[in-house]
């Protein structure tokens, strides 16, 4: 309702032509946590409290040097699983029409601890407009070479055959395919369309012996094949995660185990790259079945449909051998699937290649928290992470007469106060992190993947980019080109020339800008 209030007030009423991309993905984010919101009601409580924390910090920190307000108060970030290279392929054209683009590759099944059977990318904007609205979804695809050969057949059959997305959303994509754009009227209803199919669908019953095999595996494959897509979270970003944490762990919300993940949280230096933790997952009501149930007989069903929960610490074989015992007087029952939770996450400085080589030793080490440079010059003086740059109010006039014959560096005009360091966020996600989080869920006592079948990280890489009929991007690609351009203009505001082996490296930075180069899938240019 909210949502459709904003979509008839401001942002369409007064869009004439197609919305901008950044409207686009303010109002697919918050349909999206309304959907979520009706669906999972703990998730309201849980907003509420993060975004209590949110509102106290800014008040006691009114001078913060995070990101804009309206940023780090409206941003989000969402996952989704997807079971087959077609529905990784929908998803990215998708997400193209929000102006989100595939950024970095996480291989999850070549994690040395918790590997799981999906690989998986970032969509997000990669271009200026992520200062509006910065809205990302993760979203992983299901390694087909992980499908167990004794239930291989039966996977691929539900998995070909399922439909995860309307023809009206199929007619629409093609459409702004083909036009570049959509009327006022077709953006919502695609926008409607593609809430709807990332609903969860546990409104009807679930073939239990096949949900038995995958769940005892992994939750995961479980989720994937049989539930379908849908979003299982949806992670409003904090200023303090600590702080968050405790709020939502006062108020009775079980944590995760293992605390956040990410790099260790500094008092006494900015924070760099991602925290995240999460709730542990509510559990919902699925129905499952050995047998093929007519619509009547669902419905008759559901309202005597027994209930077998599971308990604390219950390895999960002997649950569903609980399940499979309940069945055999009943129809129906009703289990409990633990797929969708609450996450939050903080978001500190992007690191450059040199500074997560350096982060990584000194973790190892275990000198980062007293080793790692402390302050946003020395970090960018030393190389270690990206910034852009804003010219102060000192006036400049020695500094254009002395730039006849003096070409200055850049950090001489930070040290000599004309220009000021301005972190670029850390957009993108952590490998590890995300497996932390995938597998913080996790049912006890589940199998894990067949590490015999894997391929390395390239193969798998290859395989997504097939899947998604478009390359991903590197994230420090942009981070780069985003300082480089930063770079040219302060110099330019200033009137001064740039070093000429600088000017160099910046035009070589620009010129792999992704975010210039257009993007084709399926041949069609969709930036
Ligand atoms: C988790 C995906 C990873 C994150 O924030 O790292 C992720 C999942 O699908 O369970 O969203
Ligand atoms: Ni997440």
């Amino acid at each position: 309702m909210l949502a459709r209030l904003i979509r008839a007030g401001s942002v369409f009423a007064n869009a004439r032509h197609a919305s901008t991309k950044a409207d686009l993905r303010k109002i697919f984010s918050s349909q999206l946590s309304s959907m979520f919101g009706t669906e999972v009601p703990e998730y309201n409580n849980f907003t509420q409290i993060v975004a209590k924390s949110n509102q106290d910090f800014l008040t006691n920190n009114p001078s913060a040097k995070v990101d804009s307000e309206h940023r780090v108060l409206a941003e989000k970030h969402g996952a989704i699983r997807v079971g087959t290279a077609n529905e990784m392929n929908v998803v990215t054209r998708i997400f193209s029409f929000f102006g989100m683009k595939p950024v970095e590759f996480y291989d999850m099944t070549q994690l040395p601890k918790g590997a799981l059977p999906i690989i998986g990318t970032a969509f997000r904007p990669i271009d200026s407009s992520i200062e509006t609205s910065a809205f990302r979804m993760f979203c992983s695809m299901l390694h087909p070479n992980y499908i167990p050969q004794e239930v291989g057949k039966e996977v691929k059959g539900e998995l070909e055959n399922r439909t995860q997305f309307s023809d009206r959303l199929i007619i629409l994509l093609n459409l702004y395919e083909r036009d570049g754009k959509l009327d006022i009227n077709q953006e919502e209803e695609f926008i409607d369309e593609v809430v709807n199919a990332f609903r969860i669908k546990t409104d009807r019953p679930i073939n239990f012996p096949l949900y038995r095999k995958l769940r005892e595996i992994n939750d995961v494959f479980s989720d994937i094949v049989c539930l379908g897509i849908n979003i299982n979270h949806l992670t409003p970003r904090t200023y303090d995660i600590r702080d968050a944490q405790q709020r939502l762990e006062a108020q009775g919300i079980p944590m995760k185990d293992g605390g956040i993940e990410g790099p260790p949280i500094r008092d006494d230096g900015p924070n760099i790259q991602l925290n995240q933790t999460s709730r542990k997952a509510p559990g919902e009501p699925l129905y499952v079945t050995n047998d093929k149930l007519s619509p009547q007989e669902f419905e008759q069903l559901k309202a005597n449909a027994p209930k077998v929960d599971l308990q604390k610490d219950e390895p999960v074989a002997d649950y569903l051998a609980r399940v499979a015992e309940a069945l055999k007087s009943n129809k129906l029952v009703v289990i409990q699937h633990k797929a969708r939770f609450g996450e939050i996450e903080s978001r500190g400085t992007a690191l450059t290649v040199e500074g997560e080589a350096l982060y990584k030793k000194m973790l190892q080490e275990k000198r980062y928290k007293k080793d790692f440079p402390k302050t946003h010059e020395e970090m960018f003086k030393q190389g270690l992470a990206y910034y852009t740059f804003e010219v102060t109010e000192k006036f400049a006039p020695e500094l254009l007469r002395a730039s006849m014959y003096i070409r200055y560096e850049l950090s001489e005009l930070l040290d000599s106060g004309y220009i000021r360091l301005v972190p670029q966020t850390y957009d993108d996600f952590l490998a590890a992190s995300a497996a932390g989080i995938f597998t913080s869920n996790m049912s006890t006592g589940v199998a894990g993947i067949d590490k015999s079948v894997s391929t390395d990280t390239r193969a798998n890489k290859d395989l997504l980019e097939k899947a998604m009929g478009t390359s991903i991007i590197s994230r420090h690609d942009l981070y780069q080109a985003v300082q480089a351009e930063s770079a040219k203009n302060v110099y330019a505001i200033l009137g001064i020339k740039m070093p000429h082996a600088f000017q160099v490296e910046c035009d070589r930075a620009i010129s792999k800008n992704p975010s210039r180069l257009a993007v084709s899938i399926a041949g069609l240019n969709v930036l």
